[in-house]
């Protein structure tokens, strides 16, 4: 079936209610700290309270004689019994050599690398007496100066070395584009703009924080760790393949209700691990759910980059060439997708909705005294369309020219396009999300807000971002030529039963997506059955065959196409029962709306007959048909999507506090094929606030000398809340991806993606008569008013 057919069916482009939110909105959703085992203990970690130290000694004696306490583990006991914590993604360096991979321990064995790195693991029979227990641990530590900036970093200040085996600090040196090319344009470019940005290191933050349940039972020699997190079957192949040693069929991971991810529960992480190893050691179940202060401190971060930026134009504002620098902030250790955040996601999406021929981009990446970075909502393309966005609006100033104007003289315009930066855009209709936008926002009216504004005696200033991102992540054999240690197809099960009711398994993981709603949906539309009838699982190894898991936008594009393929197995196993029982040749059989029938005839049956007939197969030819109606499929995309968008933000800046107040924020979007507009919606919705977010509020601070995290709890760490926003106004355009059989791209990214240039934009036009040309996210009132106090002082 084409992805246009695919678009006219029943139920696409609905707006059904959530099926999952029933169980979520009257408290019966199953969270991992809602599931009790029998013989389940409690642990605790002792965490570095120091940001680099080596450590001199562990004394555990006086904590294991605590009440209630059942075992201790430090490096020591774990060290040469299981391997270090794997990174997927290798990168190499310019000369071909790889990157520096260092050992990233369980436990900490010699040195502690960040606050709240892992020292040890106490188990006792409830949290309180492993909490006692664990400030019972001695661990003597010799404080080393710890490195915290990227500079500092590349600068080995006081001598700080974070690992032997990277001397200079530096996990790798990554290029893109032909340099030599790009230099001969910017020497004889008519005009260069330029410009230094800082992405902002981001704390994730989702409701439920991490947890896990280690489980063993001894009789089958089984492992069951239950996990808050969004990739389970991942999660156990990296777990058995590179740090248990065990045989992957002896683990099951079970990732039940999961309270929002947002990246940081892509990961394999230490917790997970030891739970996992110690339940056998100890024959109890171990449950460890994080305190808020713990995530702050050992959740992956996000961003983090400093970049130096430059764009090379003609005369009439038509980009010649982009020179990139990026100083990637990696912290301490490689987390599972690190290396490919500030590369392969990065520097690929440097062209954004623009025709600019020639691009260079160096990467250097670093390792410091900070939590692990890892894949954050976006991860790597908001890096890239911040940039980008944050340029292109700063050209458009240098060259005299309206914001729509650079864009749209620059925009790409016919498809499929091949960029300099390795990926080809397969559809898109930059101008039409352009023209839209501005309409939606009513740009013609801003004018008079402004003027209306600065009567109350503010400032009002307009931003745009035309974004594009890169989801579906990914082809296998792209990925694979860029580093990936594992193939990133998913797989889907339809199992369809006597009834005709259906069971869909599928390898992708809803962690607020709501997916047990569209890829319903999806099956109900195409075999046109109720969606009441479908059931999607997921998050379970032992029940769904297998799973590439939740991140980069890819559930429904590679997951439903998963299930798509899926679909055309059991259609065309459906059609020959159907042929069969209609007495006619397979070929002459077609199936619509539920119905099978015979080409030129009016002999039909219904969906759920031939349903009857695969489980009930009397005079059925069993030497020609295996009875049952069940298949599984794997799909590996092409290509990957490419959502792209326009948003515009105004905003309302107080000259007196420098607070900033969204008042407008427009985005038109292009999803391609939407299956549940609401749905799509309210992703939009959660990525815009989380891009406002990191646009205005939040901000992770490390303390430079001590490396101390000084935005470990909400009371520094600002989050956005509901008062912070405008009601958004949104809608879409849509150009159908063309090798996904739904024609769906991602949606659950872009919001956080498009919008902090939009923001930052708008904020600096605001600015602009009184001299403020720059500043850093997050635009806080206090930076915002220390802006304009430094131009006023001039
Ligand atoms: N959808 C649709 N039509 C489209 C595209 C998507 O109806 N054209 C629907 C999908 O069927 C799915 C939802 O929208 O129900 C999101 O789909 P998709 O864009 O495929 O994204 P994923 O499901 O793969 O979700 C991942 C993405 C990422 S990478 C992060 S991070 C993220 C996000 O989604 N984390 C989230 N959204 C989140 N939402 C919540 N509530 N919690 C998180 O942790």
């Amino acid at each position: 079936m084409g992805a246009s057919d695919f678009s006219n069916l029943p139920h696409i482009g609905e707006a059904l209610r959530r099926k999952e939110d029933y169980r979520f909105l009257t408290g019966a959703g199953n969270y991992t700290d809602d599931i009790t085992l029998a013989n389940q203990s409690h642990a605790v970690f002792v965490r570095s309270p120091h940001a680099h130290a080596a450590i001199k000694s562990i004394d555990i004696a006086e904590a294991l004689k605590m009440p209630g306490v059942i075992g201790i583990f430090s490096g020591k006991d774990i060290e040469g019994k299981m391997g270090g914590l794997p990174c997927g993604w290798l990168i190499n360096n310019p000369d071909g050599t790889p990157m520096k991979e260092p050992m990233h321990p369980i436990l900490a064995i010699k040195k502690v690398r960040y606050v709240g790195d892992h020292v040890a693991m106490v188990v006792a029979e409830t949290v309180e007496q492993a909490k006692n227990a664990a400030e019972a641990v001695v661990v003597d530590y010799d404080v080393l100066p710890a490195l915290v900036s990227v500079a500092d970093a590349a600068k080995k200040a006081g001598g700080a070395v974070l690992h032997d085996e990277a001397p200079d600090n530096q996990c790798y040196k990554w290029a893109l584009g032909d340099k030599a090319a790009v230099d001969a344009v910017f020497a004889n470019a008519a005009h260069v703009t330029k410009l230094d940005l800082v992405n902002n290191r981001l704390i994730p933050n989702p409701i439920e924080p991490r947890v896990a349940i280690g489980s063993y039972s001894r009789g089958t020699d089984d492992y069951t760790l239950y996990v808050s997190n969004q990739n389970p079957h991942v999660e156990r192949l990296l777990m058995t393949a590179f740090v248990l040693g065990l045989p992957e069929h002896k683990v099951r991971v079970i990732a039940p209700d999961v309270g929002g991810g947002f990246g940081s529960k892509i990961f394999l992480y230490a917790e997970d691990v030891c739970l996992t190893w110690a339940a056998k050691q100890l024959n109890r179940n171990i449950k460890w759910t994080a305190e808020r202060s713990e995530c702050f401190l050992s959740d992956a971060h996000g961003r983090d980059h400093v970049s130096h930026a430059e764009m090379a134009m003609d005369k009439d504002g038509k980009f010649l060439a982009l020179r990139v620098h990026t100083d990637a902030n990696l912290g301490a250790y490689l987390s599972t997708f690190s290396t490919a955040v500030p590369t392969i996601l990065y520097a690929t999406l440097l062209a954004g909705q623009y025709t600019t021929p020639q691009i260079y981009v160096e990467v250097d990446a670093w390792f410091t005294n900070t939590a692990p970075v890892d894949a954050y909502r976006g991860a790597g393309r908001p890096e890239a369309t911040y940039l980008l966005e944050r340029l292109v609006s700063r050209c458009a100033w240098e060259m005299k020219l309206g914001q729509d104007e650079i864009r749209k003289r620059n925009f790409i315009s016919t498809f499929p396009y091949q960029t300099p930066v390795a990926l080809q855009y397969d559809t898109g209709d930059f101008h039409a999300c352009m023209d839209k936008a501005r309409v939606l926002a009513e740009v013609d009216g801003f004018a008079a807000r402004k003027s209306a504004t600065e009567a109350k005696g503010k400032l009002r200033g307009i931003g745009y971002s035309s974004y594009i991102e890169a989801c579906g992540i990914a082809p296998s054999n792209i990925a694979g030529a860029l580093g990936a240690r594992a193939g990133l197809f998913e797989c889907g099960e339809i199992r369809v039963h006597p009834t005709g009711s259906v069971t869909v398994f599928t390898g992708s993981h809803s962690h607020g997506q709501g997916h047990e709603t569209t890829f319903a949906q999806v099956v109900a539309a195409r075999l046109g059955i109720p969606v009441e009838n479908v059931d999607v699982v997921h998050g379970d190894t032992g029940r769904v065959p297998f799973g590439m898991g939740t991140y980069g936008s890819r559930s429904i594009s590679v997951g439903g196409a998963a299930i798509m393929k899926a679909l055309d197995k059991i259609e065309t196993k459906a059609k020959k029962i159907a042929a069969h029982l209609m007495e006619a040749s397979d070929a002459d059989i077609e199936f619509a709306n539920g119905e099978f029938t015979v080409k030129g005839t009016d002999k039909k049956i219904p969906f759920g007959q031939v349903a009857l007939t695969a489980y009930v197969p009397h005079n059925y030819p069993l030497d020609k048909l295996e009875p049952g109606l069940n298949e599984t499929a794997f799909y590996d995309p092409t290509n990957f999507t490419f959502p792209g968008g326009t948003y515009i933000c105004e905003v309302e800046v107080d000259k007196q506090t420098g607070e900033v107040k969204v008042d407008r924020f427009t985005a038109v979007d292009d999803f391609g094929t939407i299956i549940n507009p609401m749905i799509v919606e309210g992703q939009v919705h959660g990525g815009l606030v989380q891009g406002i977010g990191q646009a205005l509020l939040e901000n992770c601070v490390y303390d430079n000398e001590t490396g101390q995290l000084l935005t470990g709890s909400f009371m520094d760490y600002a989050m956005p809340r509901a008062g912070d926003f405008p009601q958004f106004k949104l809608d879409t355009v849509c150009t159908p991806c063309t090798h996904n059989p739904l024609g769906t791209k991602g949606c659950g990214e872009a919001g956080a993606i498009g919008s902090p240039p939009a923001v930052i934009n708008a904020v600096l036009d605001a600015l602009a008569p009184l001299g403020v040309k720059d500043f850093d996210m997050p635009a806080s009132p206090s930076r915002v008013w220390e802006a304009m106090q430094a131009v006023a002082q001039h």
